[in-house]
């Protein structure tokens, strides 16, 4: 998969296609603004930033008000059976193949306004510029919110593209509970999915003629170059897994220190092993966190007996996630036998490196040129549905700046105008797809 090593591409002479006329851009960023600063209210009012947990109160709040935005946009709404919400307008084909776009609307805890809700507005967004603009289509176009997008209290995430890819695996639907004891499978079907007809929701090969997803950069690099738009060109994979550090709780005033098996000092001194093995010359651009440490029994008075703990490993390279684990658990080895403490490793997710597809990319480019926007072709270091869309259809991914890179946090922010100027780009970028589908041998003639 190739590198971060994109180049800034200046307006091309390329006719403009698809612009809006600046009156209209101005219009679309308020339309914009005014649906992402609402689902920022959908907020956990116990938390810090902003909290829209997948299945919680306030997704469901945050869910109500997307599938109104898009019945307003003209699209004829329904939810499938993993609870993906799916915006549709029809094209002038019926049979063909469908032009997917979306994003997620599910937070981290503590996370900011625009990473998910600003590639669910921005596609909603593109459908209104196609019917304003009186661009019909021939495909049908479909926007969808994936179902639980962020890893959530089921230690499960990417749930809805999963589904739609047809690689969730059912038996977690089952097996997953929350501390409250409730399964996956029931909390699909409390946003109205159906973990029984969960394969309902799998689209086959064939189905899709593309999918596009606009998203936050969530990193520095186009803030840093002043560039708007970052052309995907491929999404980096993570490993996700469990440490568990089980030592021996003791009374905290009465056990010597040379004969206790504290398993929190253990568990300190595997994530900054973890961190070391982030930053091996030999393992480049490999990114590695603890970011989940779980303490019990957790209380001032007592020796902690047994640690919980989350890894996440990235990279554009599956080779070098490996090894990356692999150097860790033997490190984990090493820190067991000095401490007298047991450790386990158990990889609980994955996500595979993927490419976007070539000839999508290069419509996006395409469109960019066509509009003038400057734009950077780039890797993501965060994980997308784009991800697991890839694997039935031809992917691609528009970025937007972050400011300051910041994401995953309160202070998350990108302008509307660059999220405008990105739904512009999309609705480009589709109608681009529309038109020239014969190309990748797909039905749907255009009309041009
Ligand atoms: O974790 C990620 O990369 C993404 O934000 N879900
Ligand atoms: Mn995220
Ligand atoms: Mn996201």
């Amino acid at each position: 998969m190739s590198g971060n090593h994109g180049e800034r591409i200046q307006a091309g002479s390329a006719q403009l296609r698809f612009p809006y006329d600046s009156h209209k851009r101005v219009e679309e960023r308020a339309w914009i603004e005014a649906r992402v600063m609402e689902l920022a209210e959908y907020t956990d009012p116990e938390s810090r930033g902003y909290t829209r947990l997948a299945f919680s109160k306030e997704d469901t709040l945050g869910r109500k008000a997307v599938s109104r935005f898009m019945k307003d946009a003209g699209l004829a709404v329904r939810v499938d059976a993993a609870g993906n919400i799916i915006g549709r307008m029809n094209g002038r084909q019926a049979d063909a193949p469908i032009i997917t776009t979306g994003s997620h609307i599910d937070t981290v805890r503590e996370g900011g306004r625009f990473d998910g809700v600003a590639g669910v507005i921005a596609a909603i967004g593109a459908v209104r510029c196609l019917r304003s603009r009186d661009f019909p289509t021939q495909h049908p176009v479909e926007v969808v919110v994936f179902t639980s997008e962020e890893p959530n209290e089921f230690g499960a995430s990417t749930v809805g593209s999963r589904a739609m890819a047809g690689t969730l695996d059912k038996r977690l639907l089952v097996t997953l509970k929350n501390k409250e004891g409730l399964s996956l499978d029931e909390a699909i079907q409390r946003v109205g999915g159906s973990a029984k007809g969960i394969n309902e929701a799998a689209r086959a090969r064939g189905d899709t003629l593309a999918y596009l997803e606009l998203h936050i950069e969530q990193g520095p690099t186009l803030d840093n170059m002043g560039i708007p738009v970052g052309v995907v060109n491929g999404i980096a994979g993570f490993a996700r897994g469990q440490v568990t550090v089980v030592g021996s709780t003791d009374h905290a005033g009465t056990t010597p220190m040379d004969v206790r098996k504290d398993a929190l000092v253990a568990a300190a001194e595997a994530i900054q092993v973890l961190e070391r093995v982030g930053r091996r010359k030999d393992l480049p651009n490999t990114f590695a966190t603890i970011g989940v440490v779980e303490n019990y029994p957790n209380a001032a008075n007592v020796v902690p007996g047994r640690v919980v703990m989350v890894t996440d490993v990235r990279n554009t390279e599956m080779e070098f996630i490996e090894r990356a684990e692999h150097a860790f658990q033997e490190e984990l080895r090493k820190i067991s036998t000095r401490r007298g403490v047991d450790i386990s490793f158990d990889r609980s997710n994955i996500s595979f490196p993927v490419n976007m597809d070539t000839w999508v990319t290069g419509l996006i480019e395409e469109s960019c040129q066509a509009c003038g926007v400057p734009y950077h072709l780039m890797t993501s270091g965060a994980g997308h549905d784009a991800s697991h869309m890839a694997g039935i259809t031809r992917a691609g991914m528009i970025f937007v700046p972050s400011r300051m890179g910041k994401s995953h946090c309160p202070e998350e922010w990108t302008d509307f105008g660059d999220i405008a100027l990105g739904a512009e780009i999309l609705a480009a970028t589709i109608f681009k797809i529309d038109e020239r589908a014969k190309e990748v041998g797909e039905h749907g003639q255009g009309n041009c």
